[in-house]
């Protein structure tokens, strides 16, 4: 006999920052399709319709095994009409015709290329999409259009950075950035974040995060490092920007993948360990690096905010303000109910004041 409490204790919750979400994912086949749909929404700029389909992907993601039948999904959170009738249709056929028909899609197969490009945000993809250009040489060939130095740098390097850095090339890249920030302040320390911190072996890049003791200097060791990096000759491309952290500004309500810290967006020279491209005469390959240094009180929501995964963060930011009437963001948590701000010095500590069970890095893979 079943107990039906315990099957609602066992109930999926629609946020995804209640659920544990790994990096084995037993339901690929259906969360790629989901995720397609979702995509091909983002670049028509419908994020609202998307979220729909991001959610009933990350719902997936977190189930234990693979669906095999449509009623499985039954009491599950966050799946839409829509999103059931793709499942069915993969469940039976094997893929779904929708997204069969977007993968062939003109537009969606341009916008995907054209947004492949460091630099290159949805906006600027349509705006070439609606010029006519539908291949890199003809965007580069076309004289009304103007690139800005990150799409630049974008093209120039593309090869390199559009193939996934592996997790031995992250680790290797955390020991040139640890020994550059140990230089300039040896009380500083150097955390591997973003989706190696939750455990992925590939990523479009490697995201650091810098914990300095000494008040105010957040500025001051990232410009430092990338003076090194350059005097060591392994900058390719930086884009520094200085912070504009105010605590008098908070709580900030853009909810967004965005924060006022100290940051510096990279591409870097990583040494191969054999010469492989000795056609090529370079011992060396381009990789997309990112550096953020919070003040040292801020680190841990800082932490918190540059884990991800993008899912994740969203509904902790949507967890805290309608379930707790707290705003959260990468800097702070703000009650509204007391109007004060709660400190909070690691992840588990911001976990607690929103009465949420603490997820480990690697279970945030929404
Ligand atoms: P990937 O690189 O393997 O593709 O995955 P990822 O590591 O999860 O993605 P990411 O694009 O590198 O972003 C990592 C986290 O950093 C993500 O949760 C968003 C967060 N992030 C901030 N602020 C900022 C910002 O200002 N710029 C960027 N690019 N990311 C930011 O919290
Ligand atoms: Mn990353
Ligand atoms: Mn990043």
């Amino acid at each position: 006999r079943t107990n039906p409490s315990a099957k609602t204790e066992s109930a999926l919750s629609p946020y995804a920052c209640q659920r544990r979400t790994t990096m084995d994912n037993h339901n690929k086949i259906f969360t790629d399709a989901l995720e397609v749909l979702a995509e091909n929404l983002e670049f028509g700029g419908n994020q609202g319709p998307s979220l729909a389909f991001r959610r009933a992907a990350s719902v997936l993601k977190s189930l234990p095994a693979a669906l095999k039948h449509l009623q499985e999904t039954q009491h599950l959170p966050c799946l839409g009409e829509h999103s059931r009738a793709v499942i069915e249709e993969i469940i039976e056929y094997g893929s779904s015709s929708r997204v069969e028909e977007i993968l062939n899609d003109e537009r969606y197969r341009t916008m995907k290329l054209f947004s492949s490009v460091f630099g290159v945000g949805p906006k600027t993809s349509e705006s070439w999409f609606c010029r006519g250009l539908r291949s890199f040489e003809q965007v580069l060939n076309e004289p009304s259009v103007r690139l800005n130095r990150m799409q630049t740098a974008g093209f120039l390097f593309y090869e390199d950075i559009s193939k996934p850095v592996s997790r031995t090339e992250a680790s290797a890249l955390k020991i040139i950035v640890e020994e550059a920030v140990i230089s300039v302040n040896p009380s500083a320390t150097v955390s591997i974040t973003g989706g190696f911190r939750r455990g992925k072996e590939f990523g479009h890049d490697v995201d650091f995060i810098i914990k300095t003791p000494e008040a105010g200097q957040e500025d001051a060791i990232l410009t430092a490092v990338i003076e090194r990096f350059k005097s060591q000759n392994i900058l390719l491309y930086s884009d520094f920007q200085e912070s504009t952290f105010d605590l008098r500004q908070l709580p900030t309500h853009c909810f967004e993948a965005m924060d006022h810290y100290s940051k510096c967006f990279l591409i870097i020279k990583l040494k191969r360990e054999q010469e492989t491209d000795a056609r090529a005469g370079r011992d060396w390959r381009a990789v997309r690096v990112d550096l953020v240094a919070p003040p040292l009180e801020r680190f841990a929501y800082a932490l918190l905010g540059w884990t991800g995964s993008t899912l994740f963060e969203r509904d902790l930011r949507r967890f805290a303000r309608l379930e707790r009437g707290k705003l959260l963001d990468n800097h702070t948590l703000y009650d509204k109910a007391t109007n004060t701000f709660l400190p909070a010095n690691t992840e588990e500590d911001i976990f607690a004041h929103l009465g949420l069970e603490y997820i480990e890095p690697w279970q945030r893979n929404a």
